[in-house]
């Protein structure tokens, strides 16, 4: 039952300037009920760096304009500013053209999007959708109500003991009914980074696109959508320490051309009559009316904070803090971590026995640390594993084994507290 580091401060925990890291961001230096503040509800949101925020901030001051419909200076300067966004993301992403990036509000957006308008074109009668028993609840509903209006079925891979998918499952699932497969590639609920690309490779042997949902992946991983030979990536700026109310809809060209557009309004069309519109060309046909313009353009701040750090060594750093928390949490008696899939990332989910999960979060909150306790908008994963909810801590690049520490002190108080 101790709290106490069984592993030595290792060379990567050292060669990552973290103290550095940490400075980026103002918030972690808050003091929360007299104490500092430990944050690690990092898949909710992560939290942003001054450029961000200084990004934002610029924009209302010193370029606020509408984009794609003025000739003045402002909104030029606007227009530019927010189509260098979409060329970043491309980058980021690696995809071949910035067509092929449409910006959402968000991840929940990206799946809406494509479940209606991919998904009513290409999905009737008979059909199946397959997912995955981990999915967040934005990739199950859309799906559902899809498959509802179309009298298609939801398929569900089911998942193993520590949270992992069963391939064979998948195979046997994957049948000439199955239209489309949408897959988390990292789940919010266990932390599972799931073999999306072999898992695109089998869909595609059979004709059948894939839709990967990106929120959880895109902070922690170095995410190549070519390599991967995804047909659609959804992920949400905030998760990776951009704002909230920006995501990204990657898809490849041809499908999105040959895709119905999503909402109607300005900015979507070439031309408008009584009698009939001619559609914008990508990416503007996916993007009706004014879009977050401000956030965009702070989203293109992170996007610069993350390119002029060493991904390689956050990545590192990251799966070293992950490894660290789980020896020290799973130590403390009664912990159960919920989630133990070989490969996983950044999310650790555990219960304690004879505490409910929102007791844990309520106690932990008074030691000035931030987790996250629920279903985690993945409630089929809570009855996969018998439970009503779990305990999440999850960790970014500016998390420190001390925060650990001080997170295992707290767990350790809930047991006194209770017992
Ligand atoms: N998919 C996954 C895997 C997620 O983790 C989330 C958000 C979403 C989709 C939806 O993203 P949004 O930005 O559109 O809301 N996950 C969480 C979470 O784990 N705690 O709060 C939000």
């Amino acid at each position: 039952m101790s709290t106490q580091s069984p592993i030595m401060p290792s060379e990567v925990l050292e060669r990552f300037d973290v103290a550095r890291i940490r400075k980026d961001f103002p918030i972690l230096s808050l003091n929360v009920h007299g104490k500092p503040l430990v944050y690690l509800d990092n898949a909710a949101t992560s939290q942003k760096p001054q450029c961000v925020i200084n990004a934002i901030n610029e924009y209302y001051r010193s370029e606020n304009s509408n984009i794609h419909r003025g000739v003045h200076y402002l909104s030029e300067k606007a227009t530019q500013e927010y189509e260098n966004v979409r060329t970043k993301v491309q980058r980021f992403i690696n995809a071949s053209s910035v067509k092929e990036i449409i910006f959402a509000r968000g991840t929940t957006e990206g799946i809406n999007l494509v479940a209606s308008t991919y998904g009513r074109k290409a999905i009737n009668a008979g059909d199946e959708v397959l997912i995955s028993a981990m999915e967040h609840h934005s990739n199950i509903v859309p799906w559902q109500i899809l498959c509802e209006e179309k009298g298609a079925t939801l398929r569900v891979i089911p998942i193993n003991d520590s949270g992992e998918i069963i391939l064979d499952e998948y195979q046997k699932l994957l049948g000439r009914k199955t239209k489309i497969v949408s897959l988390a590639h990292v789940s919010n609920a266990l932390g599972t980074i799931n073999p999306i690309k072999q898992m695109i490779a089998l869909a595609h042997q059979q004709g059948v696109i894939v839709l990967i949902d990106g929120a959880q992946a895109i902070p922690h991983l170095n995410v190549d959508v070519r390599e991967l030979d995804c047909d659609f990536y959804v992920f949400s700026a905030h998760k990776v320490y951009g704002p909230t109310g920006v995501g990204v809809l990657y898809g490849k060209y041809d499908i999105l051309d040959a895709m119905p557009p999503y909402q109607g309004g300005g900015d979507m069309i070439k031309s408008v009559t009584f009698e009939k519109t001619i559609y914008n060309d990508l990416p503007y046909k996916f993007e009706a009316g004014t879009p977050n313009i401000a956030d965009g353009i702070g989203f293109g701040a992170a996007l610069d904070y993350i390119a002029q750090l060493d991904w390689q060594a956050v990545s590192e750093y990251e799966h070293e803090l992950l490894q660290y928390a789980t020896e020290v949490i799973s130590g403390i008696d009664g912990v159960k971590i919920i989630g133990t899939a070989k490969e996983k990332a950044s999310v650790i989910s555990f219960v304690l026995d004879g505490v409910h999960p929102h007791d844990i979060g309520t106690i932990l909150d008074q030691e000035g640390i931030a987790i996250r306790t629920g279903h985690h908008c993945a409630q089929p994963v809570m009855q996969r594993f018998n439970i009503p909810a779990t305990a999440r801590a999850s960790l970014a690049l500016y998390n420190t084994k001390a925060e650990i520490e001080r997170l295992a002190a707290g767990i350790q108080k809930v047991i006194e507290v209770f017992h």
